[in-house]
């Protein structure tokens, strides 16, 4: 490339990737005491799912032992655990629920 200099020698562009902001898994653990119908409430109220979607997450987590319920920003994610956590707490269930990085 001549940039009028005489130099014409090869320019190296350095062209750094947008990063995205990194995002985080929310899952529902397992336990032996909290009911079925407890957690596909929970999946409806707070995340959304139909309750026949709900339903079967349920039972992935139940045979399983985890199943991610959807993934967000850091901040969405943690407010689904604290909500989830809150209302399991209030109704006395040991329900569960985590987040985790998405690699
Ligand atoms: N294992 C619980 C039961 O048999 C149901 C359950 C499912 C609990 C998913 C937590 C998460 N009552």
């Amino acid at each position: 490339v001549d940039g009028g200099d005489g130099d014409v020698s090869l320019a190296t562009k350095t062209k750094t990737k947008t990063q995205r902001p990194p995002m985080y898994k929310v899952m529902l653990l397992n336990d032996d005491y909290t009911p079925m119908e407890f957690v596909v409430h929970v999946l409806e109220r707070f995340f959304g799912i139909t309750h026949a979607a709900a339903v079967e997450i349920m039972l992935v987590v139940h045979k399983k032992g985890l199943a991610v319920v959807g993934v967000f920003s850091h901040e969405i994610a943690e407010t689904k655990v604290a909500q989830v956590m809150d209302f399991a707490r209030r109704n006395q269930h040991p329900l569960q629920c985590t987040m985790e990085k998405e690699e």
